[in-house]
């Protein structure tokens, strides 16, 4: 194969292979929507142009067996970064960011669900760093030469060119794709992987000085802006209906609404659940929608607990976890409430242990608080069951009025579940993820059906209020060819996919008897502003939220994304859909869109300028 003329440099080889290699990781293990020919094209040439650009830099080397050593380190060091990021994706349909990398901890803790995580196949990456492994070491002075000063100088030059010209070319398919942050996918479609770790490098060191820098100057038009758009007028007729009751708040692991009222295999999978939609004393929302971004269910809580964005990369429960707040325990406890959290993982997974404090909570029974034994527990760690069983005799103990939040583990991704747990049976399709997630689900139902039983037998039940919410998606769009099997349709379209964002929230007043099904279209900003109204407080407080039962409403709910829902569109992909139809709507009536587009734009940017600068530290809420 290497005749006597074989010139051809290690830096070329290892680009060609790289390049090839880099691409069909894109285009067949990430699922990146490819609209059109010129996306294909650069998506193409990325991976060549980053693989060049880090490779040609050996030819400035003098000493060859130095320059084969930078090239394979490299390649080897770019392959584990890949990696790192498939691994990343397989779970979470995202790229990692810096803020996550520091959450490292928590991979550690997913056990089962890495290792699931992993596919043998995966050992084909490692093919290429072993041929320039091999090649640098059989056959040195071949693929390495002390290059001239013009070779140098041309590779470099040739590097930039590529490189803006990939930039140009990105720049032209999508305006703006540097100021849309948090759009990971398109960057890594456009400038590639490795740019788009060194982008957000740069945005992380950008973030860190914004807080040394923040003077509170930003908060009169956050105010203002809160005061006109959000504030709403009035009180609903639900306020203080809950004055002085406890308020238990059951966080439901990737629960998702579309489980609700459904059958798999021809059997309900939520029977408990579905008798709470039709139960009097319930408000059940069906158009609610998660927030979260990466932090999953910490964002969720974030949402909750503070009526703010949680961040467009990283959970905000780590990267600002000393924050100033004026969360929902901190304000509630000024009306005599007791706040504790009740989750059986470790304290310091996600922050919580210096979160909690900061969010003005009371107390965190932890995994130390509950007995796990090899029989109680599965994937994640206690099970449901169990973890309701064991928390009771703590929330007994508890002074009353009380804020209890239960954050549950069971129907957690890989939705591992052992056979005697099992009331119904697995889907069937090609994705495993799916199919075990319905008995997981049910396992919940059950769990959560046992916990309302034990309430009532130890006395809390008719003197509390019981709020049951979906934390995040649980299936990705990785598994969207299984989802469309499962619901039916030819293909999960973008506002199919908006649409399975929904979560389930429900509002259980015992004795209220008015309940109903409610359509608003609401999400997880909206719970403290309901909550505190539920229970008649009245609080000065920037955030972003609605009362869901004032009918003087925002009127819409932003994704974290930039998405949107209104009751008459779904925004997403930059395209306007019918809410109801799901139809594009024309461009005409799509400006009403478009517009809206920049007030959210403008709302989360102001919801991250509070949280970035750490704002609250400048506001008195008492004195305003
Ligand atoms: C971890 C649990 C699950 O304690 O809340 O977190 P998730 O992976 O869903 O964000
Ligand atoms: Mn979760």
């Amino acid at each position: 194969m290497f005749g006597k003329g074989f010139r051809l440099p290690l830096y070329v080889i290892a680009t060609l292979l790289f390049g090839i290699k880099t691409y069909i990781v894109y285009r067949f293990l990430f699922s990146l929507e490819i609209e059109n020919s010129m996306q294909e094209f650069i998506l193409f040439i990325n991976p060549f142009v980053s693989a060049f650009l880090v490779f040609a830099i050996s030819v400035w080397i003098k000493k060859t067996s130095r320059q084969v050593k930078y090239l394979r380190y490299t390649a080897l060091i770019g392959t584990l970064v890949i990696y790192a990021n498939l691994v990343f994706y397989r779970s979470f349909s995202d790229f990692i960011t810096i803020p996550q990398l520091s959450q490292g901890g928590n991979a550690g803790d997913l056990g089962s669900s890495i290792l699931s995580l992993i596919k043998v196949y995966d050992i084909f990456l490692f093919a290429d760093v072993i041929f320039i492994w091999y090649l640098g070491k059989k056959h040195q002075d071949r693929v390495s030469t002390k290059y001239p000063r013009s070779g140098k100088v041309c590779a470099f030059a040739l590097s930039l060119a590529l490189l803006v010209g990939n930039f140009f070319l990105a720049e032209m398919e999508r305006p703006q794709l540097f100021t849309r942050a948090f759009d990971r996918e398109y960057l890594v479609k456009y400038i590639g992987l490795f740019n788009y770790h060194i982008y957000d490098a740069f945005l992380h060191s950008k973030v860190k000085t914004q807080h040394v820098f923040a003077d509170g100057s930003e908060l009169p038009a956050i105010k203002e802006y809160v005061n006109t758009t959000i504030d709403q007028k009035g009180e609903s007729d639900l306020f203080g209906v809950a004055k002085g009751k406890n308020v238990i708040f059951i966080s439901a692991e990737s629960l998702q609404t579309f489980v609700i009222n459904n059958t798999v295999n021809g059997q309900e999978i939520t029977p408990f659940l579905n008798s709470l939609v039709a139960d009097k004393d319930t408000y059940y929302f069906e158009n609610f929608y998660h927030q979260t971004e990466q932090g999953k269910t910490s964002d969720s809580e974030f949402l909750v607990e503070n009526s703010l964005y949680p961040l467009p990369r990283g959970a905000v429960f780590y990267t600002h976890g000393q924050n100033n707040y004026h969360a929902f325990p901190e304000i509630i406890k000024e009306n005599g409430y007791y706040s504790a959290v009740f989750h059986a993982n470790n304290d310091s997974f996600y922050n919580r242990d210096q979160m909690y404090p900061s969010l003005g909570f009371d107390y965190f029974y932890d995994q130390e608080a509950y007995e796990v034994t090899d029989d109680n527990k599965i994937g994640w760690g206690l099970k449901d069951k169990p973890f309701f069983e064991q928390s009771m005799k703590y929330l007994q103990s508890l002074d009353q009025p009380f804020y209890a939040k239960f954050i549950t583990l069971t129907n957690h991704f890989p939705f591992e579940l052992d056979d005697q747990d099992k009331s119904i049976d697995r889907y069937d399709s090609n994705s495993n993820t799916l199919n075990n997630y319905f008995p997981t689900v049910r396992y919940m139902d059950e769990s959560i059906e046992q916990f309302f039983q034990q309430l009532k037998e130890a006395g809390l039940y008719e003197n509390s209020i019981i709020v049951i919410m979906g934390d995040h998606y649980g299936i990705s769009s990785n598994h969207n060819k299984a989802m469309s099997m499962y619901l039916d349709k030819e293909q999960i379209t973008p506002y199919d996919h908006v649409q399975l964002q929904r979560v389930p929230l429900f509002i259980h007043i015992p004795g209220h008897g008015k309940g109903e099904v409610q359509s608003t279209i609401a999400g997880q900003i909206d719970v403290k502003p309901t909550l505190l109204s539920l229970l008649g407080i009245k609080e000065n407080d920037i955030y972003f939220g609605n009362d869901l039962f004032n009918e003087d409403h925002k009127g819409y709910i932003a994704l974290r994304n930039g998405d949107f829902i209104t009751k008459d569109y779904i925004y997403t992909n930059e395209t306007c859909y019918n809410f109801e139809t799901g139809e594009i709507v024309e461009e005409t009536e799509a400006s009403a869109c478009t517009d809206l587009s920049q007030v959210i734009e403008k709302e989360l940017s102001y919801s991250d300028d509070i949280i970035y600068g750490d704002l609250f530290r400048f506001v008195d809420f008492k004195q305003e």
